[in-house]
């Protein structure tokens, strides 16, 4: 008898999946309405799930554990399971149990869905059936069919930590740095769980730019510099035109593509790099480079309106990737005012507040990290706090520049005001 933990979208992909499969299982989640419940209830119902507080009995029979990725290692049930000796696995192992095509995956702290997104734009360009799957939002149970030719999977460091035998034929690490702290008993063990990804890949790209990821043998790299092997990717920098290389040759200039910032054109040549190593023609990544827009919520251009330029990047989650918000607009708008803050991860926001005080005409403080934030900036830039709505902190950015940038980049996680990042994205996008 299997046990799934977890009725959010990954708990019912496995239920589904395993009740084809017709294998036993039984579901259970600790929360008494748990999102996929009524859908869970109306279409399946092989197995009757059980809600509310988790106890040792639910192990009672079991041979195998599939867990949910939002389900933290230190849960008493793990720590039950792990003393019983019962395997405890992702969906992602299962997964890679009966995927009969090509699997390639592809992780880091951020980047990790353009990246995805592309690559498997590239791979249906080149007239492959491709699916795209994981940590994106689909679950991977819900990609297998006999009929693909090769699988694009997100993937989180959750999903990482439960998978065992993933059969890569490549996959990325595209940058590490510190997130989901609270999940992790130091920042070691979350590199480590990272770059778990690297033993499961036959062929192997690596970031050159990256201090945290090793250098390996059998790969190619990619980074911003000219290459210095004839088959990685990199860049050269001449009267002021960034252009995409591999090895000497040129591709394309920067100029060409719709994506802004320079750690876009390193998500590009990951792409560029895993699509080579699966030996799609670069004629075609490269038109499919041209005609990629940014994902919603990425860094989205919304529009202008009386002079300024609106920007949602509620993907924005952690610091790093509110700093490369900052540094890609500063290049171009004097004023920028942001809109910060929700539920703060536990890092380090010093760099971020660094940033601030250089480029930043003014800020907006929302959410829980209020507080904490008001009292570590340190700044000539004007702030607001303690808004109670997205719509009262986009008045007040406005009222604060007649041209320039407003930029929703929060720095840390939605919850405390809204269901997700998508919702609070399109909130933002609402209000203006
Ligand atoms: N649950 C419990 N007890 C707990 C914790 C959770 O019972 O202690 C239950 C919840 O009540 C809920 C279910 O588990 O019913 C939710 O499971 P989940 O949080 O794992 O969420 P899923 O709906 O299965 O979505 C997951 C990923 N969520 C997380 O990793 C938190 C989704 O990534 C992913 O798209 C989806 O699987 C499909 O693969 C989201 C995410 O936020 C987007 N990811 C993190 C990130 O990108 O930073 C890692
Ligand atoms: P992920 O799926 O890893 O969260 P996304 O592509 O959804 O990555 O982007 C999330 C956030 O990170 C956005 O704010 C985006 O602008 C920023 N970002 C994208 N690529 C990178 C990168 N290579 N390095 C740092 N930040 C990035």
């Amino acid at each position: 008898m299997k046990l799934i933990l977890g009725l959010g979208k990954t708990g019912f992909s496995i239920a589904r999946f395993l009740s084809e499969q017709n294998i036993n299982y039984k579901i259970a989640d600790s929360r008494m309405n748990p999102p996929f419940l009524s859908k869970y209830t109306s279409l399946l119902f092989k197995s009757k799930p059980i809600l509310g507080i988790w106890t040792s009995s639910l192990l009672i029979e079991v041979d195998e554990v599939f867990i949910s990725p939002g389900i933290a290692q230190s849960e008493t049930i793990v720590g039950w399971a792990m003393k019983k000796n019962i395997p405890i696995v992702s969906d992602i192992e299962l997964f890679s149990r009966f995927a009969k095509a090509p699997v390639i995956g592809i992780t880091g702290s951020n980047g990790k869905s353009t990246v995805t997104k592309l690559l498997t734009q590239m791979i249906a360009d080149s007239g492959m059936l491709v699916a795209i799957g994981g940590n994106i939002g689909i679950p991977a149970l819900d990609c297998l069919n006999e009929k693909i030719e090769y699988y694009v999977l997100e993937l989180s460091s959750y999903q990482l930590d439960y998978s065992y035998h993933l059969n890569l034929i490549t996959g990325v690490v595209l940058n590490i740095t510190p997130d989901h702290l609270d999940r992790y008993s130091s920042f070691e063990y979350y590199i480590h769980s990272k770059l778990s990804l690297y033993q499961y890949c036959q062929y192997s790209v690596v970031n050159l730019d990256e201090p945290l990821i090793p250098k390996q043998t059998n790969v190619k790299y990619f980074g911003i510099n000219i290459p210095k092997r004839a088959n990685d990717f990199g860049t050269v920098t001449c009267h002021n035109i960034c252009y995409l290389l591999k090895g000497n040759n040129t591709l394309m200039s920067v100029d060409e593509v719709q994506l802004i910032g320079e750690h876009n054109t390193k998500n590009i040549l990951a792409a560029l790099a895993l699509g080579d190593q699966i030996k799609l023609p670069i004629s075609s990544m490269i038109q499919s480079i041209k005609n990629f827009k940014a994902l919603e919520h990425r860094l989205e251009w919304v529009i202008k309106k009386q002079n300024i330029d609106y920007y949602n990047d509620s993907k924005a989650t952690n610091a790093i990737s509110t700093i490369i918000a900052i540094q890609t607009l500063m290049y171009k708008h004097q004023n920028i005012v942001l809109i910060l803050g929700g539920i703060a991860k536990k890092e380090d926001y010093t760099l971020l507040f660094k940033f601030i005080n250089k480029g930043i005409t003014g800020v907006v403080l929302i959410g829980q990290s209020t507080r904490q934030f008001l009292q570590e900036i340190n700044t000539n830039s004007i702030i607001y706090a303690n808004t109670n709505t997205m719509q009262e902190a986009v008045n007040i950015a406005r009222s604060m520049i007649s041209n320039g940038v407003i930029l929703l980049s929060p720095g840390c996680a939605s919850f405390d005001m809204f269901d997700n990042f998508e919702h609070r994205g399109r909130v933002f996008k609402d209000c203006i």
